[in-house]
């Protein structure tokens, strides 16, 4: 992204809330220069109960900090994961059914909220031949989007990525991950759509772009998924008790659908397996997370015969105040299991993080994770700007190794998925 269109943002963005003259600072730490910003950046008069530690800062650019600085210790631990859906959008714990409407303007006006809610669709399509991501990142002060089809017997790589400052070319938001649709739409030639069809009980993946190198990509692939039938985990946690992220996630449901790649691949029908999360969540100020999620048709060896088996296993994040993710999850012929043990997700030395193997283990049993991860390609984002520092880094591959779990032992072998290890100041 261009760091111009970011300081347009950040200023469109400012007058938007019609904030207060700004205040030059008394000093500069880190940056020599004062940048000329026209109006304070600071929302601290809108959005009080939201900005406790707002500070207007104008070292080297527009910066305005939307939240507390210290991070907050992480709750305890939100119990059993429940049967059920959530009761409402405050009642923080895990579930297997997800909401309907997700509503947040219980902790502040839509006006606040616009500016802290986070909304990520990530899914991810797996066939014999091809590995495929959709993604929709909206901060509504900018989007990003990002697309990419990667051919297994090849090698080759489809890229798309693009951002959307303000969000312009967000044309729909849901309110949950089960009704309505997320679509970015710049016109009819660049398009990515992921939407729900109750009636159908299916997610509709809708997308048409232009690659990196000029290669016009096309897919539209429906994902099987039963809101009443099929499990998945739904987690409501609070980062605090006012700052709540709401994320539902799904392995291993069944998918098909149509692609075409330029002259590459005349339109053709595929089948496959999918992931998919939706999260809608406060952003806090610093979010670090290592993440790994896969999902594949294994062997159980122990029995024989396959299974279909999804992981969504994270660090850092979702944690309680053990360090164990809350959103630790395995998916095993559909029925959906929590971790309640922490999980080691090593990851190699920085300049190798999509190239060396990552190594994801237990060390209690039950199950037993025993996986290792080789990249062998990446998506990623490396922003300075002058509103958010995003070190994003997800790598796509294959995982190998054996899961044992309730007795059996399941081997995993060239799994296709990805792991990720982020870190964002917004
Ligand atoms: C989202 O929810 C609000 C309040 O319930 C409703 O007014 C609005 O129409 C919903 N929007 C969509 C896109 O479903
Ligand atoms: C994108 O927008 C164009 C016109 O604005 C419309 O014709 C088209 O149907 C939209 N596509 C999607 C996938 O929403
Ligand atoms: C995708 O865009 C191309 C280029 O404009 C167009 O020829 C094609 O019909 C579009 N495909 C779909 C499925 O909308
Ligand atoms: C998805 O559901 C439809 C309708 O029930 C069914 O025809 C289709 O075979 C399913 N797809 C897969 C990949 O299981
Ligand atoms: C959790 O992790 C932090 C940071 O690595 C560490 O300082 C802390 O001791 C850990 N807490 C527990 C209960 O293991
Ligand atoms: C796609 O291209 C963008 C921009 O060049 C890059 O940042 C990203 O890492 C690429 N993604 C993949 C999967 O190669
Ligand atoms: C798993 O992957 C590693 C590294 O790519 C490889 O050395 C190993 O042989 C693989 N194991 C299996 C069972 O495929
Ligand atoms: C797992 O499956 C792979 C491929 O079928 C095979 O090479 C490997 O020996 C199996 N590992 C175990 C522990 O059975
Ligand atoms: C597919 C999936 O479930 N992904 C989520 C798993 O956990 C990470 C870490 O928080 C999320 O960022 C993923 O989107």
């Amino acid at each position: 992204m261009k760091n111009s269109n970011s300081i347009v943002a950040a200023l469109i963005f400012a007058s938007i809330f019609s904030i207060d003259a700004f205040v030059i600072p008394s000093q500069c730490l880190l940056s020599s220069s004062i940048f000329q910003c026209l109006v304070n950046p600071c929302l601290q008069k809108t959005c009080s109960s939201l900005t406790p530690a707002c500070i207007s800062n104008f070292c080297g650019g527009c910066y305005f900090s939307l939240l507390e600085e210290n991070d907050s210790p992480n709750p305890g631990n939100l119990g059993q994961i429940k049967d059920t859906a959530p009761a409402n959008s405050n009642d923080y714990g895990r579930f297997k059914k997800p909401l309907s409407i997700v509503d947040f303007s219980w902790v502040s006006p839509a006006l606040c909220n616009f500016v802290t809610e986070k909304n990520w669709h990530f899914i991810s399509i797996s066939t014999p031949q091809y590995f495929i991501v959709s993604t929709i990142i909206n901060l509504n002060f900018i989007a990003n989007v990002f697309v990419y089809v990667y051919d297994l017997t090849n090698g080759d790589l489809y890229n798309y990525t693009t951002n959307s400052i303000l969000a312009v070319d967000i044309k729909e938001r849901t309110n949950s991950s089960i009704s309505g649709c997320t679509v970015f739409n710049r016109s009819s030639s660049e398009y990515v759509s992921h939407c729900y069809n109750q009636q159908e009980n299916r997610y509709e993946i809708n997308v048409n772009v232009t690659t990196n190198d000029n290669i016009q990509v096309s897919f539209a692939f429906q994902i099987n998924y039963s809101s009443v039938n099929d499990q998945s985990l739904v987690l409501l946690y609070p980062f605090k008790p006012t700052q709540p992220a709401y994320t539902h996630h799904l392995a291993t449901q069944p998918t098909q659908g149509t692609m075409k790649i330029g002259n590459i691949l005349p339109k053709s029908s595929f089948t496959g397996l999918s992931t998919t999360d939706w999260t809608l969540a406060y952003q806090k100020r610093v979010t670090r997370w290592k993440w790994a999620s896969f999902s594949v048709q294994a062997q159980d060896i122990k029995n024989g015969g396959s299974v279909t088996i999804g992981i969504n296993l994270s660090n850092e994040l979702y944690d309680d105040k053990n360090n164990i993710s809350m959103e630790n999850t395995i998916w095993i012929n559909g029925e959906v299991y929590t971790i309640d043990d922490f999980v080691n997700i090593e990851t190699p030395s920085e300049q190798f993080l999509t190239t060396q193997p990552w190594y994801i283990t237990t060390v209690e049993d039950n199950p037993t994770i025993d996986l290792q991860f080789q990249p062998v390609g990446s998506h990623q984002e490396h922003d300075n700007l002058v509103i958010v520092d995003i070190q994003f880094v997800q790598a796509f591959g294959f995982f190998n190794g054996t899961i044992q779990m309730l007795g059996n032992t399941y081997n995993i072998s060239n799994g296709w998925g990805v792991v990720e290890s982020n870190y964002a100041k917004w």
